[in-house]
């Protein structure tokens, strides 16, 4: 009888031992989303995060807090680079605080394939890992442009007594154009409309209606600019502690959404024409010299803010991002 119990407590013991042997090999990595939980970039992400926690099983699981709820949109790049959370969804306009050349990615004019090949990839680590403390993964969105949306009509291309919602990333050129800009995360920019405290806002092609702001918009300008970056950005302490088989994982599935975002958001973007169009946005265009004057203004400022904060990596990135 004591034999039996002591063997039975030594097979118990074995089998504690080797789930935390596994345990221990499998790591949980939490992670955070600037943007809203329930918008277009966390939507994209959600069946990616399954997909890598199905086939990580005993390797690595991403336990995904939430949106800004959990922590401020601002805050989330200081949270990554301090280890607060593991990882996050966000985009370089959301961590200017750390790092000015963050926000030079929305100028991008290579894809993220490209960016990989061409050795700019290598560059934006180089300089994400010293200036911020992050690997960065991966970019899920790319090929979209930004606009501006109004609740009032211009009828030419200025921007003067204008007051517009902004992030870093339309600073430079909305103040070019003439316009007063007010910062605010993305979910401040309902009641901004809604009390007249600005006349339009800055913000890619989609995702206006997961917000409810398409109750307030009344036009978009285009031409659109620039290219609305939503990357995956890892601890560097955390992603150098992972052991090859974890990077692997993460990275192959990385690559396999990369590899799928031309369609992804071509489709995305052809499909928000159509609904803002049902919704009564109307577009204001301008004759294409005056687009290509918006343009080269937009690209001029972006560059010339980003190279002003940086001296030492904007140039860098420009050459490595321009086509
Ligand atoms: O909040 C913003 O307008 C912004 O900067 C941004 C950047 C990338 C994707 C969506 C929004």
């Amino acid at each position: 009888m004591k034999t039996k119990l002591i063997k039975s407590a030594l097979v118990l013991a074995l089998a504690a031992s080797s789930s935390a042997t596994v345990l221990a090999q499998e790591v949980t990595l939490r992670l955070v989303s600037a943007f809203a939980e329930n918008g277009i970039y966390v939507q994209h992400m959600l069946p990616w995060i399954s997909k890598v926690n199905a086939e990580g099983k005993g390797v690595l699981q991403i336990n995904f807090i939430g949106g800004p709820k959990a922590i401020p949109t601002f805050e989330v790049g200081n949270a990554v680079k301090t280890g607060v959370v593991d990882m996050a969804l966000t985009t370089g306009a959301f961590y200017t605080n750390l790092m000015p050349e963050a926000d030079a990615l929305k100028m991008a004019q290579l894809t993220i394939t490209e960016q990989r090949k061409s050795g700019a990839f290598d560059l934006i680590n180089e300089i994400w890992s010293k200036k911020a403390n992050m690997y960065y993964l991966g970019r899920m969105g790319e090929q979209q442009p930004f606009y501006l949306y109004l609740t009032k009509k211009i009828d030419k291309a200025d921007l003067t007594g204008l007051k517009l919602r902004i992030t870093p990333v339309y600073r430079d050129f909305f103040q070019v154009m003439g316009a007063t800009v007010i910062t605010t995360a993305p979910g401040e920019v309902y009641t901004a409309l809604e009390r007249g405290v600005v006349d339009g806002y800055g913000w890619p092609l989609t995702g206006l209606f997961d917000q409810n702001w398409q109750k307030m918009t009344k036009f978009r300008v285009e031409p659109g600019f620039y290219n609305a970056e939503v990357s995956l950005v890892v601890n560097l302490d955390v992603w150098k502690k992972l052991n090859p088989k974890q990077r692997e994982l993460l990275q192959k599935h990385m690559l396999e959404l990369e590899a799928d975002n031309t369609a992804y958001w071509k489709k995305n973007n052809e499909d928000e024409v159509k609904r803002q169009e049902q919704a009564g946005i109307q577009v204001i265009k301008f004759d294409p010299a005056t687009s290509k004057q918006y343009l080269d203004k937009a690209y001029e400022s972006g560059w010339a803010g980003v190279i002003k904060n940086s001296p030492e990596y904007g140039p860098k990135l420009k050459q490595a991002l321009t086509k």
